[in-house]
């Protein structure tokens, strides 16, 4: 069997040659393993904590300078003699990295996503054994490697000599990270030693239309020697579900089972079914006694990506199937979750996965300017049904094909390794360099040329994208391959919105559109879209340290912790469309937090509105940008670095639960006819609709409640409603009750408020939306005395109630935080809402909501 030494201990690490943080030849003890040069140096008080204030640009030389570190680990007599094979493992080494044994070079790296097996038999001595590793700078590398291949350096993000240096792209700073270029062992290392290894498992799953499940899984092992061995699939509950003998001649074998329908469990994304994960156990034996085994986990799938034409519209559906099962995909876009990756421990990846699915969401994207993620993140999706978009690395930009761009076994690596998870159900080849490319004439895309050698070219990566990438997917995977994100396809520029997936950036990038049109901003699949939002007034003290007159929204610190290009004018932008507000840090932190809230949640409303049953899929999927952050800042993401949710994650979640309502209202202006401009009638039409994305139809009952903000009418009607089975059902088409039909521009509308609530016959309420006129901006809000909020704290909940309706409630608590269990709470009276509050225990929280300074 496989021994194996974790390499962990003992290490050093020293700056060659000396320099700013460190003496020369001073070696410096690592606290841990793996690790990176900034971490260590920060423990040891050497540099300081990069996340606060403007210290990030304290520590840039750290990735200009080189580094190199150093153990030793013991070898006995008896380990020597014990095995025939030891390798040693690098699962990554960032970046530029040589290793030496015992003074023998054994590897020289240039990519921080692939990993290193070598054979060191001869090397190895009895005793101690000296490794040895240094790491060149990542960015003078990528700098000489750009002079060398020139061509290729157009970008969005960070520094050009990015695209040559097969490294984390957002270290290079992105317009929500840091400049942080880490170097170091950044993944484990460890001694293997054996007879006979298995090197390579290729299990592949095949769920077909009729749910009969073929597993086939082929083996392969280090020696050619004829050898036997068992392949065991177990259920969760360690019970056998079959195993077969399998013979290896000349290296490998294969052994292929059959199930029928209902044989073994299907998994399915959360919502929809059970997570059944198996275990694949392969064994390889002699003599009765297993000599190498191989465990992995499996899942029992069928995963479609249907591109097929739509009824009544143009172009075709981008929707996933999961076992016969159209899902609605309601997701994030996820970023590395630190810009010091070896931070990141297993319970963290687990606290944000399951801060996903706390939001109701159902698919997370890793994009395509972080890393692979460690095995942990899969395994953590495929428990919890998550479905798992999959860019390959690399991100806005017009990256080099040359021979030595060294692609091929990154990739080999990744598929590999990651197609053992049954969460992982697309890749695609990189983030929007197709669309750099049609936004930058210099570069340019014939998408009807499929033929040339796109190396010679202006966009030579399309040579990765198109030709490399889908051959290593599809000859190693049964995982389905997308050539980019964006990408349409059927020779149509990456913005079409009828084909293939979106990145809709005109909201806050782009032409700037008010949130309210993302109705008419709608495509196949909108795998990106954002609005930014403060993070909590806690994560601001963290990176103010203190620095009180700093604490403004327009300070230099401030600007440091927010890297989007014209933020000012954007944020500002929305909020002088829609709020009226100050300028005060605490005012700011709401109400920007309020407007992402409101827009965030406007687009899941409209989008899956969308979503109207078979061969009417007019939108699958929305995925927003950003689920997640590497450090604190302002950005798009809707929790932020310490996993504080935002609250646009709570109205997210209200949006992407199993039932839902949604209203939109919209202007009808009849003129008497087309000879006066002044003679007209003008209408506010009113449309609810109601989701529902369970498997069957649901009868329950509509209830919608008028408010006029300004007096005490108020009307209400319920009907008798059926939501079909995984779609959205329109339920109301009318004039909006309680407001007079307008002849001129000066009778102001009245400000009425719709609620509108899904209730079961026991009156429990499903699901709840309230409606106001916008922009917030014209309602005159009535006085705190007036709208009359209750806020009751009783040890972990808290009950609102209030006379007049109420927009964006938002509770905090000082001193220790309270876990929230609803935020940006709509309220209106005669439907007090409960809240959760864990760790509140009692405390009167303190209470934010719109208008609510006005009066
Ligand atoms: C998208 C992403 C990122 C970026 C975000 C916000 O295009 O792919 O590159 O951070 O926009 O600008």
């Amino acid at each position: 069997m496989t021994t194996t030494k974790n390499i962990d201990t003992n290490w050093q690490f020293t700056q060659l040659g000396g320099g700013q943080g460190t003496e020369k030849d001073e070696w410096l003890r690592v606290a841990s393993f793996p690790t990176t040069v900034h971490v260590e140096l920060k423990r040891l008080g050497k540099i300081p904590d990069p996340f606060v204030g403007l210290n990030e640009w304290e520590v840039q030389w750290v990735g200009e300078a080189e580094w190199a570190f150093k153990t030793t680990f013991d070898v006995s007599k008896d380990e020597l003699s014990g095995h025939k094979h030891f390798d040693l493992v690098f699962d990554g080494l960032d970046t530029f990295a040589t290793v030496k044994l015992n003074d023998h070079e054994i590897v020289k790296s240039n990519n921080q996503f692939v990993a290193h097996r070598v054979s060191v038999r001869d090397l190895l001595k009895e005793g101690a054994n000296d490794l040895f590793i240094t790491f060149e700078s990542a960015f003078i590398n990528g700098r000489e490697l750009q002079k060398r291949y020139p061509g290729t350096d157009h970008l969005w993000n960070g520094d050009s000599s990015r695209l040559h240096v097969r490294k984390a792209q957002y270290n290079y700073g992105w317009d929500w990270g840091p400049v942080l270029m880490t170097t170091g062992p950044w993944r484990p290392i460890r001694l293997e030693s054996y007879d006979v290894r298995i090197t390579d498992v290729d299990a592949r799953v095949d769920v077909s239309e009729a749910l009969d499940t073929d597993v086939t899984v082929a083996v392969r092992i280090s020696d050619e020697n004829s050898r036997s061995g068992n392949v065991t699939l177990y259920k969760s509950n360690g019970e056998v579900q079959a195993t077969q003998k399998i013979q290896l001649d000349a290296d490998n074998g294969k052994a292929i089972f059959s199930f029928k329908k209902g044989e073994v469990d299907l998994w399915y994304p959360v919502g929809y079914g059970k997570q059944p994960i198996y275990k694949l156990e392969v064994a390889i034996v002699e003599e009765d006694k297993s000599v190498a085994s191989h465990t992995q986990s499996v899942g029992f799938r069928r995963a479609r990506v249907v591109e097929d034409p739509l009824e009544d519209q143009e172009g075709r559906t981008f929707l996933f199937e999961i076992n016969n099962v159209r899902v609605f995909c309601g997701g994030s876009n996820w970023i590395p979750a630190d810009s010091f990756l070896t931070e990141v421990t297993d319970e963290r990846y687990r606290q944000w996965l399951e801060l996903l699915v706390r939001g109701n969401q159902n698919m997370i994207r890793v994009w395509g300017g972080g890393i692979y993620e460690p095995d942990v993140f899969y395994h953590i999706c495929d428990e919890l049904g998550i479905l798992v978009w999959q860019d390959f690395m690399f991100a806005c930009g017009q990256y080099p094909a040359h021979d030595e761009f060294p692609i091929q076994v990154e990739a080999e690596q990744t598929v590999q390794r990651l197609r053992q998870f049954c969460s992982v159900v697309i890749f695609t080849g990189n983030n929007e360099d197709y669309q750099l490319a049609e936004s930058t004439p210099e570069v340019g895309i014939d998408y009807s040329d499929e033929t040339s050698d796109f190396r010679k070219g202006t966009f030579p990566a399309r040579h990765i994208y198109e030709r490399l990438l889908p051959e290593i997917v599809n000859r190693l995977s049964n995982i389905h391959y997308h050539r980019a994100s964006p990408y349409s396809g059927y020779g149509k520029d990456t913005r079409d919105p009828t084909l293939g997936d979106i990145h809709q950036w005109n909201v806050w990038h782009g032409s700037q559109e008010p949130w309210h049109n993302w109705d008419k901003l709608a495509g196949r699949f909108v795998s990106e879209f954002g609005m930014q939002g403060f993070p909590n007034a806690r994560t601001v003290d963290y990176w103010l340290d203190g620095n009180t007159t700093e604490r403004h929204p327009q300070s230099r610190i401030t600007k440091n912790h927010n890297k989007a290009d014209g933020y000012e004018r954007r944020i500002e932008t929305y909020l002088i469309e829609n709020f009226q507000h100050t300028y005060d840090m605490d005012d700011y932190i709401f109400y920007t937090q309020a407007m992402q809230a409101e827009t965030l949640a406007a687009a899941y409303r409209l989008w899956r509105r969308n979503w109207k049953g078979r061969g009417r899929e007019y939108t699958a999927g929305a995925l927003v940008w950003q689920l997640n952050d590497c450090w604190p800042v302002t950005s798009w993401a809707i929790a932020d670095y310490f996993l504080r949710p935002k609250p646009a994650f709570f109205t997210i979640a209200r949006e992407l639960r199993p039932y839902t309502v949604g209203m939109a209202r919209t202007e009808k202006k009849v003129y008497a006819s087309e000879f006066t401009a002044a003679d007209f009638k003008l209408d506010v039409i009113l449309d609810i609709w109601g989701t529902n994305s369970t498997l069957t139809d649901k009868k329950i009952t509509l209830s919608v409640m008028f408010f006029d903000l300004y007096s005490d009418w108020t009307a209400s009607w319920a009907k008798e409603v059926t939501l079909a089975a995984n779609s959205c059902t329109e339920l109301s088409h009318d004039v909006l009750t309680g407001q007079p039909t307008r002849t001129k521009l000066s009778e102001v509308p009245k400000t009425i408020i719709v609620s509108a609530r899904l209730l079961e016959k026991d009156r429990t309420v499903v699901a709840r939306y309230s409606n106001w006129p916008e922009p917030f901006k014209f309602v005159n809000f009535p006085s705190k005395k007036d709208v009359g909020l209750k806020v009751v704290s009783k040890g972990d909940t808290v009950e609102l109630s209030a006379s007049k309706p109420v927009k964006g409630i938002i509770l905090d608590v000082e001193g220790a935080e309270a876990e929230w269990s609803d935020q940006a709470i709509d309220l209106v009276p005669n439907d007090p809402q409960t809240i959760q509050a864990r760790g509140l225990n009692g405390r009167q929280p303190t209470v934010r909501y719109v208008g609510d300074g006005w009066a």
